[in-house]
């Protein structure tokens, strides 16, 4: 497998990238990340997802919290709480810095997709890690308590507010990062990680172009459900599958992809019906970096069954 690109959003996905990031080679793996949880926050601009994939990648992240860093000191958050600051969203002082020296780089006017090469460079990470879009695209949740932000959703309600309905604000005039369609287009294999398709995956096809891409590769295009033993590892999956009145399994996770993916990875003890799609199996629970290169070997060997 020569060029592997990964479609990826939060915890999940990155231990998938890692996992692909330590069985292919160095200048072999392009991640494609959702920004659609990025926001404004403090007059600062956050990409969590971008974040957790460089201190995924470059040995910084704090894996048990599945965000921010490992070893990380809250001086900047206790001072801002003495202010009377908002402190429902947590920034550590070394995650403060990354934040900080983003949000300067954008004012002088870099792109998300240079500000994020540069900082993965500076910490050795081979892996190319393209942002979906240098425009913004916000993941909206319609709830029963109205509309919120992503992050305003996931972190300040807890992801308790049921979901209606999921907008991605800005779709219209966004358009792929420089790379991204290149990269979909010139792949030998194309995986979209076991995030939440719904508020991580689909954000990246909202982006116009994104989607057609991955229809038009000639590389085969696999998924790895987020679902182990019928539910999500992590996160609101499930539950959001549950308000969006689909069943809670891999045929609804295939059914979301129709049209998109030829194959989908699921858990041994899994099961998916879905038609028309080739379904391989493993022990897809990624709790060791083992467990990482394993999941991430089985959906490489997923892809390359399809090319010969
Ligand atoms: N998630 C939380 O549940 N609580 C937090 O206080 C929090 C802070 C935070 C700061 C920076 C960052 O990059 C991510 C942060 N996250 C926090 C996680 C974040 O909400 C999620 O990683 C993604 O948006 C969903 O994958």
């Amino acid at each position: 497998m020569k060029r592997v690109v990964v479609l990826t959003g939060g915890v999940g996905g990155a231990k998938l990238v890692l996992g692909l990031s330590r069985i292919t080679a160095s200048d072999a793996l392009t991640a494609i990340v959702n920004t659609g949880d990025d926001f404004q926050h403090l007059g600062l601009h956050i990409s969590p997802d971008i974040d957790t994939l460089l201190y995924t990648l470059s040995g910084k992240a704090n894996s048990a919290q599945g965000w921010g860093r490992e070893g990380e000191s809250w001086s900047f958050m206790a001072a801002l709480r003495e202010l009377g600051g908002e402190d429902w969203f947590q920034l550590g002082d070394g995650d403060l810095a990354l934040h900080v020296a983003r949000t300067h780089a954008l004012t002088q006017g870099q792109s998300l997709s240079q500000i994020t090469a540069r900082f993965a460079a500076q910490w050795g990470i081979a892996t190319r890690i393209l942002p979906m879009s240098d425009q913004a695209l916000a993941t909206i949740l319609v709830t029963d308590q109205g509309r919120l932000e992503f992050q305003r959703y996931f972190v300040e309600q807890r992801c308790a507010p049921a979901v209606r309905h999921i907008m991605f604000e800005g779709a219209t005039h966004a358009v792929p990062a420089p790379g991204v369609i290149e990269a979909i287009q010139s792949a030998d294999a194309v995986l979209l990680a076991p995030s939440n398709p719904f508020l991580s995956i689909d954000p990246l096809l909202a982006v116009p172009g994104i989607g057609s891409a991955i229809k038009q590769t000639k590389a085969p295009v696999i998924a790895v459900s987020p679902l182990v033993g019928g539910t999500a590892v992590k996160g609101p999956t499930a539950k959001l599958m549950q308000e969006l009145s689909m069943a809670v399994d891999n045929d609804s996770i295939a059914r979301h992809y129709a049209g998109l993916i030829d194959a989908i990875l699921i858990d041994n003890g899994d099961r998916c019906e879905a038609p028309d799609i080739v379904v391989g199996r493993c022990a897809t629970l990624m709790t060791t970096p083992d467990d990482k290169i394993r999941v991430a070997q089985a959906a490489l060997d997923l892809a390359i069954s399809f090319r010969s």
